[in-house]
């Protein structure tokens, strides 16, 4: 091929893949498939190594890191990198309001705010000459930083060279280096099966990152950069509102948050608060709180900059969802399936926004995992609604009385025998039903509102009967007289026939739900919805085997045997017996032929993340219905149900003009067809 074409082409496949990149890593919209993108990149690879005088360093094949440093150098930061006042409540945001408007004057709603989170990353700067990246630094102490300009380069979300023509011929952008939380549970888990000791958080993981000597390594490593703002800026012109500054950060190629808005007073800052902490989890990076900054320029230059913060902008800071505390002991707590469970009790600590005193261990795994000892001081995660747990010990603090964690030889509730099953890390209470712990946990299981849903029968009352005497097993619960529930404590008239008429109406109930509420072992809500479905009536359902019970969507050998045993049990057939005689009942199922299944025929696909219930749970129901659910959207798609942070399965049902649901239209489709969530 003549030289002119290989020019020619170079310049051809650099231009391809910095638009797809920017497409991608900018604004969040792939379009090309992988292998596209990677043949593209052979073949410029290819062309450089046959021409080494083409490779420019912008290229993007100069992105694979280069031979280790000894160590980083300093650079000094022409403008200084401040850092943000923070604001902890509301009214630490009217106080800076009233701060803004003693010095602006004017009316206080009319003060233009721009809103963004605040990533839990690493405070970084780059500086662009006349559009090429020429380096990258930390904030280190606000003066000085270090140069890692080695690593910043294999960041894919940072460009190489600025697009367009109308940049500043210097221009420093400053910003936070993050790791996304997929990324962050991805490298987890190589580092875990590697043996290797595992990153604490997403920041710690991204700063371990970007400090590497060695970019190669920085160049395996998930990291993502998002600007916020300028620093030095010589040789053109800015907007002169801070939200436009960051459009025209985008439009050059540079990522900004998708989250960026502008607000008018104080009041829309509070509402932007608080409608991104309800979104918090579902975000796919950690952030630590929303900063908000005077949008106007000019108005920020007023108000200048007090210590080391700018008056003009401020943090407020979500709860600390990790603290430290002490661990002062292990107990033990036993579930409905006899599963023991050892559980933190903890120095009180506001963690998250509430007070804190247990978190689960989990099991002896995550004991042995954690190397967690009593008498350690732990650091303790409790995010959104999620139980809290144990994420780290802290070894320096270990004291010297410190001691590990025994397991019990016997049920610390009923003392029977406890036994471990081949490869499980879960210690189990043989006792079954003789056991305190499991009756009450399985009574509270079948009164619950996705089961019997037994209006008034709350945890605490089924401690009460339980320990009273007065129920050993649910099948006691259609046989409870008023007279002995009124000589409980607390137990009034009204409460007492309350109580009797929910139990006499949770007699009619419906199948998936009475085989939901037996609490068998792995049969969750959608399980027990396709046994239904398939089976019809518990008279068929409980005379099938395990052949039968596995040809059920959703039915593995593990709770095939588990079904099995139930109706081998007599003691369990025997409640069912009980239950049924007290006047439990249901309607039989129509036995819908799989083809007249509403969703018979078609292939669904389920993409990011769902809030009111979990992806698989969503499967299940769409398999239910009759849907086939796929892990990719293609032409033949009949819809697509995209929850938060859905990406690229949602793009390209947007370009092939699939349907697709949002979860609460996705919800509604279910309740249509009596899955009620
Ligand atoms: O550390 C920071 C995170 C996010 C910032 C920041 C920011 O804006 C979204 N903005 C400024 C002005 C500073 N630090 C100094």
């Amino acid at each position: 091929m003549p030289s002119v074409d290989i020019v020619q082409e170079v310049d051809t496949l650099r231009e391809q893949l910095d638009a797809w990149n920017y497409q991608y890593y900018v604004l969040d919209q792939p379009t090309v498939p992988d292998a596209e993108y990677d043949r593209c990149m052979y073949r410029l690879l290819q062309l450089e190594a046959s021409r080494p005088e083409l490779v420019r360093p912008d290229s993007p094949t100069q992105r694979v890191g280069a031979a280790p440093l000894a160590q980083f150098s300093q650079i000094s930061h022409e403008v200084p990198m401040l850092s943000l006042d923070n604001a902890f409540d509301a009214q630490a945001m009217r106080d800076f309001n009233r701060r803004l408007l003693d010095r602006l004057g004017g009316n206080p709603d009319q003060l233009e705010f721009a809103c963004e989170p605040k990533l839990d990353g690493i405070a970084v700067s780059l500086l662009y000459r006349d559009g090429l990246l020429q380096r990258g630094a930390t904030r280190g102490d606000g003066t000085t930083g270090e140069d890692i300009t080695l690593n910043v380069r294999t960041i894919p979300s940072i460009p190489l060279h600025l697009r367009g023509d109308n940049f500043p011929g210097l221009l420093e952008v400053r910003g936070e280096i993050y790791m996304p939380s997929a990324g962050f549970e991805q490298l987890n888990a190589r580092v875990r099966e590697r043996g290797d000791k595992t990153f604490v958080n997403p920041r710690n993981a991204a700063a371990g990152s970007l400090r590497q000597l060695d970019a190669r390594v920085t160049a395996q490593r998930p990291l993502e950069m998002c600007c916020y703002g300028v620093g030095l800026v010589e040789g053109g012109v800015l907007p002169d509102r801070h939200a436009l500054v960051l459009e025209s950060l985008q439009a050059w190629g540079l990522r900004i948050n998708a989250e960026l808005a502008v607000v008018h007073g104080i009041d829309a800052c509070d509402d932007y608060y608080e409608a991104l902490a309800a979104r918090r989890e579902s975000l796919p990076y950690a952030i630590d709180g929303i900063v908000f900054k005077v949008n106007d320029l000019a108005l920020q230059q007023r108000l200048g900059f007090v210590s080391r913060a700018p008056r003009w902008a401020i943090a407020r800071k979500f709860p600390a969802q990790e603290e430290m505390t002490r661990l002062l002991d292990v107990e033990f707590q036993v579930g409905r399936t006899g599963a023991i469970t050892p559980v933190a009790r903890l120095e009180p600590v506001f963690v998250g926004g509430v007070t804190v005193s247990n978190a689960t261990l989990h099991n002896s795994d995550e004991i042995e995992r954690l190397g967690v000892q009593i008498g350690d001081t732990v650091i303790v995660r409790r995010a959104g609604d999620v139980i809290p747990q144990v994420v780290s010990v802290v070894m320096g603090r270990r004291p010297a009385d410190a001691r590990p964690v025994s397991f019990p030889d016997s049920c610390p509730v009923c003392g029977s025998a406890v036994e471990r099953e081949a490869g499980e890390a879960t210690l189990r209470c043989m006792g079954g039903l003789v056991c305190a712990a499991q009756q009450k946990a399985a009574i509270k299981h079948f009164a619950s509102r996705r089961a019997m849903d037994i209006e008034g029968l709350g945890d605490k009352l089924v401690d009460q009967l339980v320990d009273e005497g007065l129920l050993e097993n649910v099948a006691g619960l259609y046989t409870l007289e008023r007279e002995r529930l009124l000589g409980l404590e607390r137990m009034g008239e009204k409460s007492a026939d309350n109580l009797l008429l929910a139990l006499e109406q949770s007699k009619q109930t419906t199948l998936p739900r009475f085989i939901f509420a037996l609490g068998i072992r792995e049969v969750g809500e959608v399980t027990a919805l396709s046994l239904a479905r398939h089976f019809g009536s518990w008279e068929a359902l409980s005379m099938v085997r395990e052949e039968q019970l596995l040809e059920v969507d959703d039915v593995g050998p593990v709770v095939a045997d588990h079904l099995v045993q139930f109706f081998d049990s007599p003691s369990s057939m025997g409640m069912v017996g009980t239950l049924r005689e007290a006047g439990v009942n249901w309607p039989d199922l129509e036995l819908a032929p799989v083809e007249d299944l509403p969703l018979a025929g078609q292939t669904w696909v389920v993409t990011g993340k769902l809030e009111a219930l979990g992806r698989n749970d969503a499967k299940g129901h769409l398999q239910a219905l009759g849907a086939k659910v796929a892990g990719s959207v293609s032409a033949r798609t009949s819809c697509v149900v995209a929850g938060f942070g859905a990406g690229s399965k949602l793009t390209r049902a947007g370009e092939l003009g699939v349907k697709v649901l949002d979860e609460r239209a996705f919800l509604a489709l279910l309740a249509d067809n009596g899955v009620m969530i």
